[in-house]
């Protein structure tokens, strides 16, 4: 059954502001001629986003896994870092790049977030850190992290790629552990095209992650550090600021199709939702969780067919990727990854055409 759609809907669209209040930001660089080099524009956007976040330091960076190599590289990390299977490749891939081994630990059947729970069995004498993610904004049960990583002395960073604009208890999630890594991804629900951040409330990090995306130089260009090139640059600070000024607007109107999608759906036996606690989540993406894979495939090919495209985020589960060289058996990721599906949600995805994709999915289980 194909359904009249004329244009293709894909699972994310950027989230813009308005043309020409990105281009009064463009006019100032073009007068400036200052394009990169943490300039006004960048240190302007760490200063909002603080304010924004009420957090202690912002570090704005080229992309969010530079954002996550500059964590492990801060915080010296090396041997072992513990971490979740069912997530975006660039957190395990990460991890494995700057020579650390990623270890997968299970994940909760309902928020689908690492399982606290499982992570002291794994914990060895090579263990540095742990690094969890909020995946689809979910909080992660940061508590419980905390207090295994004190007990250990390990460092925590917190992928929090999917994470802005999400508070606990009243304050930032972005808060907790030593570092978070936030995206700025053209497909994240705040975006610089491409961008990233790193968040601390630790002062001495915080000067440390902002040598490191410099090349290890100080503010007087002096090199007292090892370092790269991590920054983000002018014109992404610039679409950054424009941005920020509709974030809240583009909470509420993705939660608003969110639970369109809920109501829709909710009804159906072959589903579920991600298990979230309402006011800490910022419904920027809409993951699905049918029964098994085969309905999750036909759910896709019929989709496609009327010229939707879903994803399959998070397949497969790290675990089962031979480039990380793990012979484990996650079966709760393995088995969450096999039959997820993240459905369309972005700022102007008309309402008839949830009714539409909601009903092609009914018509399938
Ligand atoms: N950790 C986690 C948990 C993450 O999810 C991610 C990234 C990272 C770390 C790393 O952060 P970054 O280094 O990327 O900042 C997309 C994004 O590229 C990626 O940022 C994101 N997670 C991931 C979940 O989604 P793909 O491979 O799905 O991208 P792509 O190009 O297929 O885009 C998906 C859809 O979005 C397209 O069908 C159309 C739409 N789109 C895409 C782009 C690039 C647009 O409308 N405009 C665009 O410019 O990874």
């Amino acid at each position: 059954m194909v359904i009249g759609v004329k244009k293709p809907v894909y699972v994310a669209k950027p989230s813009l502001a308005p043309l020409r209040e990105f281009n009064k930001y463009l006019a100032a660089i073009w007068e400036s001629g200052v394009m990169t080099n943490n300039g006004p524009l960048v240190q302007q956007l760490e200063t909002e986003l603080k304010e924004y976040l009420n957090v202690e330091h912002v570090i704005c960076v080229a992309n969010g896994t530079s954002a996550i190599q500059l964590a492990i590289q801060a915080l010296n990390l090396e041997g072992e870092i513990i971490t979740t299977p069912f997530t975006f490749i660039a957190t395990a891939n990460i991890i494995s790049w700057e020579r650390c081994t990623p270890v997968f630990v299970d994940i909760e059947p309902d928020t689908w977030n690492i399982d606290a729970d499982k992570i002291e069995e794994k914990i060895t004498k090579n263990t540095t850190a742990i690094l969890p993610v909020h995946v689809f904004s979910a909080p992660c049960q940061v508590e419980k992290i905390e207090s295994i990583a004190k007990q250990y002395g390990l460092k925590v960073i917190y992928d929090a790629a999917h994470a802005m604009a999400v508070e606990k208890n009243g304050k930032s999630l972005l808060e907790f552990g030593d570092v978070s890594a936030v995206s700025f991804h053209a497909t994240k629900i705040f975006n610089t095209c491409e961008g990233g951040a790193c968040i601390t409330q630790n002062p001495v990090l915080a000067e440390r992650l902002k040598r490191m995306r410099f090349f290890g130089f100080n503010e007087n260009k002096d090199i007292v550090d090892r370092g790269l090139n991590a920054k983000m640059t002018e014109i992404s600070a610039a679409l950054g600021l424009a941005n920020l000024k509709y974030l809240n607007q583009v909470r509420e109107n993705r939660k608003r199709k969110y639970l369109l999608y809920q109501k829709e759906l909710g009804q159906l036996s072959t589903i579920s939702f991600q298990k979230y606690i309402f006011d800490e989540y910022n419904f920027s993406y809409i993951p699905i969780l049918f029964d098994n894979k085969e309905i999750t495939v036909s759910v896709i090919k019929m989709l496609n067919a009327n010229q939707i495209f879903p994803r399959r985020y998070f397949n497969p589960s790290l675990n089962l990727l031979k480039i990380f060289d793990s012979d484990i058996c996650l079966p709760v990721s393995e088995k969450v990854a096999e039959s997820i599906l993240c459905l369309p949600l972005y700022d102007d995805l008309e309402e008839k055409m949830i009714l539409k994709i909601c009903k092609i999915v009914r018509d399938v289980n």
